[in-house]
């Protein structure tokens, strides 16, 4: 068979006679019609930026090496339900942080196939996992959405790192298409801060990862809140293997904790606090119980605080009675598995 008669062949071949006949500023897209269809795709807001802008310069050759054709940005927010995220079952917070975060990487995949259809190269760097392992020492992701949501005028980061958009506040997730396109016009930062300062986030954090200055202790949130991902999980593999026995390993990891990791596997990792965004009253839509009743918001901080505070002390390992209890607690665990062989 003669290749070049093949349908598929000639067909690729008239595409490219057509994409080559357009002109460089035929590759400059409509910066409204490109955030147009963002929002169509589902995203709640969005915002544009070149690859140039000077907030980009820690990530752009990171970037660039995979994707070297990428010109300009497209950043999105969807927005999360925020009683969800607010109360203290975490399974509940954790529904809403799997559910919008599947969301954004839906909207993200929407918007880069319309875009291929065009002619555009497009790609959706996930929003959290699954991330780049192979690149531990540097950083594993793809993009750092929060610098790129920033640049394109959706927000700011707050006392506690997390974006808050001057709407929606923190209750957000965040997605970034690379774009092989220029756009006709790019956003830019907006030009005040959302964060309130009242460092609500501060006290709330039960590892008191974050410093009331803004600054932010990464080792006390990753091995706490993200005890189920990436350390926490190696840390759960060293003890298995470790372990004697099974009575052993019952003496090293509760049943509730092995029945927690068991859920993360099965149902996706779960997070353990984000107890500083749940708490943080900023934003237009957000702001109003604070400001109408702050003793009630206070009341309800407390409240959350004051569950997680025991798990706080043993944490840290303060405390000598609560190491003692824990020990205890593990030789009866011990013990009741004996019980259990012997029957
Ligand atoms: C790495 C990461 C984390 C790390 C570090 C957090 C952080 N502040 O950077 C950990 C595991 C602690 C984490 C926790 C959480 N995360 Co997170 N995380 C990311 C990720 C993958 C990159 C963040 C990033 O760009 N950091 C770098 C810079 C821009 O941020 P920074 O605050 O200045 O970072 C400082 C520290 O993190 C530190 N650092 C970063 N990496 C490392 C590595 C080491 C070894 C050390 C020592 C320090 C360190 O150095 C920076 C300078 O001070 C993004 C997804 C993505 N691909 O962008 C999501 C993301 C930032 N996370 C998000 C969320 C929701 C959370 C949690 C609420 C999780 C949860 N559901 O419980 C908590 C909030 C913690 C907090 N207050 O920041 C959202 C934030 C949404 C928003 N509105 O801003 C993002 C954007 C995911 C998304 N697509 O929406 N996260
Ligand atoms: S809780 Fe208060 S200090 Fe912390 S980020 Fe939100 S508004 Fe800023």
């Amino acid at each position: 068979m003669d290749l070049d008669d093949h349908p598929t062949v000639r067909r690729l071949a008239e595409n490219v006679r057509r994409r080559d006949a357009h002109s460089l500023a035929d590759l400059v897209q409509d910066g409204a019609a490109l955030r147009q269809l963002a929002r169509e795709c589902g995203a709640d807001d969005v915002g544009l930026v070149e690859i140039s802008r000077p907030g980009l310069d820690p990530q752009r050759d990171e970037i660039r090496r995979n994707y070297p054709w990428t010109k300009s940005l497209l950043s999105i927010v969807v927005r999360m339900a925020r009683e969800p995220v607010r109360g203290a079952p975490r399974s509940v917070a954790n529904l809403e942080f799997h559910r919008a975060g599947e969301q954004v990487n839906h909207v993200c995949a929407a918007i880069v196939a319309k875009l291929e259809e065009q002619g555009i190269r497009a790609v959706n760097p996930s929003m959290g996992f699954p991330m780049e392992m192979y690149q531990s020492g540097s950083a594993i992701w793809v993009v750092s959405h929060k610098p790129v949501a920033v640049e394109a005028g959706l927000g700011h980061m707050g006392i506690h790192r997390n974006l808050i958009h001057p709407k929606h506040g923190n209750f957000v997730l965040l997605g970034t298409v690379l774009m092989e396109c220029e756009a006709s016009d790019y956003d830019h930062p907006i030009d005040y801060n959302p964060c309130l300062e009242c460092k609500l986030c501060v006290a709330a954090c039960p590892v008191g990862a974050i410093g009331p200055e803004g600054s932010f202790n990464f080792s006390s949130c990753f091995t706490h809140n993200y005890r189920e991902f990436l350390g926490g999980f190696s840390d759960w593999i060293e003890q298995v293997a470790d372990a004697r026995d099974a009575i052993d390993y019952r003496r090293r990891i509760s049943e509730p904790e092995t029945a927690s990791m068991w859920q993360s596997l099965s149902h996706g990792a779960n997070y353990k606090s984000a107890y500083c965004m749940a708490v943080c009253p900023a934003g237009e839509d957000v702001i109003g119980p604070y400001l109408r009743d702050k003793q009630r918001h206070l009341k309800e901080v407390a409240r959350r605080a004051g569950l997680r505070s025991a798990r706080l002390r043993r944490r840290s390992g303060g405390g000598a009675e609560i190491q003692e209890q824990d020990r205890e607690a593990g030789e009866q665990r011990a013990q009741a598995a004996l019980d259990c062989r012997a029957a």
